[in-house]
């Protein structure tokens, strides 16, 4: 038994995500905001040659700042803590129908002055990814629209994958959603928002003083391949991807 009710798995199911708020504790926000501000600063971490780091540049000067690191959770225990909390898993496995596995873990900075992400889905096109993934999106500060919250288009993961099958990242054009409105979702420290991984999504650039810093986990369905963390960053790191990246305007140190 879990405790989502059956009317939050039928908004999940119709509308592609599901928030929840106060998921999460304020002390254990405080320590997720330790970890992150403690690896921010360690220089063994944020350096050239580690494909943890993503950086992005600035709005108007055009210097590359720390953006992201990824994978995460074995560098800081509280966002571990946060990856396994009961509740969160428990949230899984009612929209799930079973235990989850963790696939991918993300701590995103977006400091200040630094833009968005394009619209997009998370599903990958290899042939092994597991389409179960189910994405778990964490404030750690208030996210909102002037610093660039998550936006979602209710529904839209319905259509199925709307991009080329080739395995990589892509950008998804709007007039592909059929006219379908937006939604922002606006958070608090400590609220998550559960998403499909066809759910359409972007996020706007953060036009605040503040770094707006959300973790961001992907789950996969026991049954569907089990625990393949491993094998998906040994992937997740090929020549491919991080020349794709760069492509984009986003640089690794490196
Ligand atoms: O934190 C954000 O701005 C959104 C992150 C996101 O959509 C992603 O990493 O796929």
């Amino acid at each position: 038994m879990t405790s989502l009710c059956q009317d939050k798995i039928a908004e999940y199911e119709r509308e592609g995500f599901l928030v929840v708020r106060e998921l999460f504790s304020d002390d254990l926000i405080d320590r997720v905001i330790e970890d992150a501000e403690r690896l921010a600063a360690d220089t063994n971490i944020i350096k050239e040659g580690n494909l943890r780091c993503r950086r992005r540049p600035h709005l108007r000067t055009g210097e590359f700042l720390l953006d992201a690191l990824e994978p995460i959770t074995d560098l800081a225990p509280a966002i571990k803590e946060v990856a396994e909390h009961p509740g969160m898993l428990d949230v899984l496995t009612s929209l799930l129908g079973e235990p989850v596995c963790l696939l991918k873990d993300k701590l995103i900075y977006k400091p200040a002055s630094t833009h968005g992400l394009p619209l997009h889905q998370d599903y990958i096109s290899w042939p092994d990814f597991p389409k179960t993934c189910t994405l778990v999106l964490v404030a750690v500060d208030l996210s909102i629209r002037e610093n660039g919250c998550i936006e979602v288009f209710p529904g839209a993961h319905k259509a199925g994958y709307l991009s080329p099958r080739d395995g990589r990242f892509h950008s998804l054009d709007a007039a592909k959603l059929d006219g379908l409105p937006s939604q922002l979702v606006e958070l608090y420290p400590g609220d998550a928002i559960f998403f499909h991984c066809l759910l359409p999504h972007r996020s706007g650039p953060n036009l605040s003083d503040e770094a707006r810093r959300h973790l961001y986990f992907g789950y996969n369905a026991l049954s569907d391949g089990g625990d393949q963390r491993e094998h998906h960053y040994d992937r997740h790191f090929t020549w491919q991807w991080k020349e794709l990246k760069q492509s984009q305007g986003l640089k690794f140190f490196r």
